[in-house]
């Protein structure tokens, strides 16, 4: 879901899943931060199966890799929202926040676009005060998206709001769910990025580089942050493309307020292998993707991304 109000996106969406495995590992590389500490290798996994996020309930602060796990037949992703207070109690999620959303989805796809309006402003005011702290971009089916994002302690949501085929919200589908982030932190910092994004509403991605065959690890700073058209804000996501491809018709997926946008089924052609989702101004979240010989882009999940300089090709040459 996207935000509402003037300064301030919704997201909500989709869920699912599970647990964490902590190892440790003498840090041998006498990093400043972690001189008395042993470095973590701080995977938390989250699964999705059908309409839900399998992981933790709890988490620590600080730097914290996920492994985003898409084992069902739609495409998600998965954003971190802070909530304005531990109060917020699931009831809230669902008799106050959601219904705004799936009235006002359901006048875009009639055509009402001034009812629309006046649905999304029945959202509970306390949703202008989330915070979002990263996440995943886009993941296909049977893909993992890798991920690294750092958290302040509080009560988050977890949340997927890409729309399903009957253009409903997965997050009213049961692709939300309560993360708590304890004052304990994780003793862990991002290896370092191969390559840096920066992003804003003004300059777009500046992004010099030239992604190499096999892993590439990517940096992404949020220079800016701003609601777009569709009252979100911007993100980065890394897909590639294949021959029967049209880029056009992923432009337009990629705003949520179009009737068959960000909904079930995407565009044919592509395949979507995460990024970083929203972060605020200032922040700085981190992706890692294989890439194999071949064509690929990254694109925001904003409206008309490829005038706003967040569309970037780039090509794979195989060996
Ligand atoms: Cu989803």
């Amino acid at each position: 879901m996207k935000m509402i109000n003037k300064n301030h996106y919704l997201y909500l969406g989709c869920i699912l899943l599970v647990f964490l495995t902590i190892a440790c590992k003498t840090d041998k590389k006498q990093n400043t931060l972690t001189e008395t500490e042993p470095q973590e290798n701080h995977i938390i996994e989250v699964v999705t199966r059908g309409m839900d996020f399998q992981t933790a309930d709890t988490l620590k602060s600080g730097w914290n890799t996920f492994a985003y796990k898409n084992l069902s037949d739609e495409v998600h992703f998965f954003l971190m929202d802070k909530l304005p207070s531990d109060s917020i109690a699931e009831s809230d999620i669902k008799e106050d926040l959601l219904p705004p959303f799936d009235d006002g989805m359901k006048f875009l796809m009639e055509g009402k676009s001034d009812s629309a309006m006046a649905a999304f402003g029945k959202i509970p005011a306390w949703f202008n005060d989330v915070k979002r702290y990263g996440g995943t971009g886009l993941i296909s089916p049977g893909k993992t998206a890798i991920s690294s994002i750092h958290l302040k302690p509080g009560k988050y949501m977890m949340e997927c709001y890409v729309k399903a085929a009957n253009g409903e919200w997965h997050t009213s589908h049961g692709m939300w769910k309560f993360i708590t982030v304890l004052d304990e932190t994780t003793h862990f910092s991002p290896d370092e990025a191969n390559h840096t994004i920066s992003v804003s509403s003004t300059n777009g991605y500046v992004f010099e580089a030239q992604p190499k065959l096999g892993i590439n690890k990517f940096k992404v700073e949020f220079i800016d942050q701003v609601p777009h058209e569709h009252l979100s804000g911007h993100d980065v996501n890394v897909i590639k493309y294949d021959a029967s491809a049209n880029i056009d018709s992923l432009v337009h997926w990629m705003n949520w307020m179009n009737p068959t946008g960000l909904r079930t089924p995407t565009p044919k052609g592509f395949t979507f292998l995460g990024g970083m989702n929203n972060c605020e101004a200032g922040k700085t979240g981190y992706f890692e993707v294989v890439l194999e010989p071949g064509n690929y882009l990254l694109i925001s999940e904003t409206p008309k991304p490829d005038e706003k300089g967040m569309l970037k090709t780039f090509v794979i040459e195989g060996n």
